[in-house]
């Protein structure tokens, strides 16, 4: 097959010649091709079946154990001027990444099959959605792209009537983490990923055009791509508010979006529109309308459970991917946290033993359609998108970060958003637990120099009639044994019933230096079994250390040095003299 596209049967074609393949699929995404591409993995040894009676059209993948998560210190960003990539981001000439690149992907796919993926990322009918193409040497991807984005015929019609695509270009290589290279060149709308089938790294769709592609696009026509999940909340009274969150990889997105009420929240509900990814753009309203670009969900599964989020549960019975799981004597999936049953096998394959470590790798996944999640909202679908009242930022910090609080302005929001630090997790190769800095939680997603990005965010102040109020959460604050004072999942309903009363105008609050914060008796606690004093802790500010904090935001800031807009230095030395 070919398309009507001459630019694609071109780059199509230069790619076989350079990569040398045996043979070339254009994927439909049918059903049928799909069953097709399990079954040859199923052969080969690189899917393995679980369960079909209690999970029907469920697979476990084990992948390369050196090949378990996003490799930030391999990942590029190659645009001409390197102050363009800026401190944020590793940088290469774009010369010579592709010089580096060609030489690895020369012959590569010998012997093996070259699919050419086109997808849509958003809803195929939306001005808002973008599309690309990636060609991969790896099953694993395909099958995984069909349940990330909207992937076949109907994207490569779009792109036909198009024009524009994102090109990229992937190949698991020999999976060797010393030819391992991960490079965007943004100006040429490329991407190329050599060496790894990690889903951030090979899943061309997700991290690399949706954020790092994207965020620099959406900078040149006037939008954002953000790091935020997006979900309606629905009040007794059938209104619906929809907020977008954005949260670090691995802290708890996938729970925020699948939230379900706690019994004292009879007739709320919360309805999920996306769990990783929102393109934001401003509307004809003057609010600011999200769709989320994907269509399915790549999960962590540790710690997904009954408990803490019960409608992803629901919605791994059946037609799900899971990659680097462990496996239960009745050959099911199994992870930390699921069940109190014993694995047999763990995410290795070795029999189970807990001298070996945790029997699910701490960054195993799930990948399943976003249609099987109980609380999926239609409007996922909505070729506008849903007009979003909050934006909420949130990090992983044990100590020092209040429950909630609310930025006075703007300007002031996006600076809470720019000082975003969290604990590293096993998302990312490293070492994990310790505080970084996560602007908006796209330190390892922006496709441009952060203080570019910022300006951008703060243009937005004069773009927007109706802006979004933005808000900071903090799900993870500790005692001194080292217990979690918030009880965190369903819970955090209560969170944000007092953030949605605020966009409505509802609702007191506390002015602090750092922003407004509720007063305890704004928290609604019918229910829940929390110490009034454990709340009024963490809806305090500590002065002293707050303005420790603010010195170090100083220093961060003051990396992006001349191009660092005014308006943020103006807003740390406004609270820096507050605080004192
Ligand atoms: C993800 C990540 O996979 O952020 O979503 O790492
Ligand atoms: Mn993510």
């Amino acid at each position: 097959m070919q398309s009507k596209h001459d630019q694609l049967n071109q780059w199509v074609n230069e790619v076989a010649a350079l990569t040398s393949p045996a043979q070339v699929h254009w994927c439909d995404g049918s059903q049928a091709e799909y069953d097709q591409l399990i079954r040859l993995m199923l052969d080969c040894g690189d899917l393995l079946e679980l369960n079909q009676t209690t999970h029907p059209g469920c697979y476990l993948h084990r992948s390369d154990p050196q090949d378990v998560a996003r490799v930030e210190h391999l990942t590029f960003i190659c645009t001409t001027e390197e102050q363009d990539a800026g401190p944020n981001n590793n940088w290469l000439a774009p010369a010579d990444a592709h010089r580096r690149m060609d030489e690895l992907f020369a012959g590569c796919m010998q012997g093996r099959t070259m699919y050419v993926v086109p997808y849509c990322m958003g809803p195929i009918d939306s001005p808002l959605s973008r599309c690309g193409v990636e060609i991969t040497d790896s099953a694993y991807v395909a099958a995984n792209m069909r349940l990330m984005t909207r992937m076949g015929s109907a994207a490569l019609r779009r792109i036909e009537r198009d024009g524009v695509f994102v090109k990229g270009l992937h190949s698991i290589g020999e999976l060797d983490p010393a030819r391992r290279f991960i490079m965007h060149f943004p100006q040429e709308l490329q991407i190329q990923s050599y060496g790894s089938g990690y889903g951030g790294n090979a899943l061309l769709g997700k991290k690399c055009h949706a954020l790092r592609i994207a965020s620099y696009q959406a900078r040149q026509e006037g939008w954002l791509a953000e790091h935020m999940l997006i979900v309606g909340i629905e009040n007794p009274q059938g209104e619906k508010t929809y907020v977008a969150a954005a949260f670090p990889s691995a802290c708890g997105k996938t729970n925020l979006a699948m939230l379900i009420p706690p019994a004292s929240y009879p007739g709320w509900k919360v309805w999920t529109v996306g769990d990783d990814i929102c393109w934001l753009h401003p509307g004809e309203d003057g609010r600011l309308w999200a769709i989320n670009p994907e269509a399915g969900f790549f999960g962590v599964a540790p710690g997904t459970s009954e408990a803490t989020n019960p409608n992803a549960l629901a919605m791994l019975n059946k037609d799900a991917i899971f990659t680097n799981v462990a496996v239960t004597a009745n050959n099911e999936p199994w992870w930390e946290g699921k069940s109190d049953e014993l694995p047999v096998k763990d995410w290795q394959g070795r029999d189970y033993d807990p001298a070996n470590g945790p029997a699910a790798h701490p960054n195993s996944r799930f990948t399943v359609s976003i249609k099987h999640c109980p609380s999926y909202s239609p409007q996922a679908e909505a070729p506008s998108g849903v007009p979003i009242s909050a934006l909420i930022f949130g990090g992983r910090r044990a100590s020092l970060v209040p429950l909630v609080f609310e930025s006075f302005d703007w300007q002031h929001g996006v600076l809470v958003g720019a000082a975003m630090a969290s604990e590293t997790t096993a998302a990312a190769t490293g070492a994990t637990g310790i505080v970084r800095r996560d602007p908006m939680a796209m330190q390892p997603f922006c496709g441009y120099n952060f203080a570019d990005y910022w300006a951008h965010w703060l243009g937005f102040a004069d773009r927007l009639e109706h802006l979004p109020k933005v808000f900071h959460v903090n799900w993870f604050r500790k005692d001194e044994q080292g217990q979690f004072m918030w009880p965190g999942f369903g819970e955090n309903m209560r969170v944000l019933e007092w953030i949605i009363q605020r966009c409505h105008g509802h609702s007191e609050s506390l002015h602090s230096p750092i922003g407004h914060l509720p007063r305890p008796e704004d928290i609604n606690l019918e229910g829940v079994d929390i110490e009034p004093s454990a709340l009024t802790q963490l809806l305090s500010v500590d002065r002293q250390s707050w303005a420790a904090e603010l010195a170090q935001i100083k220093v961060h800031l003051e990396q992006f040095g001349e191009r660092l807009p005014a308006g943020l230095m103006d807003q740390q030395q406004r609270i820096a003299a507050d605080l004192n």
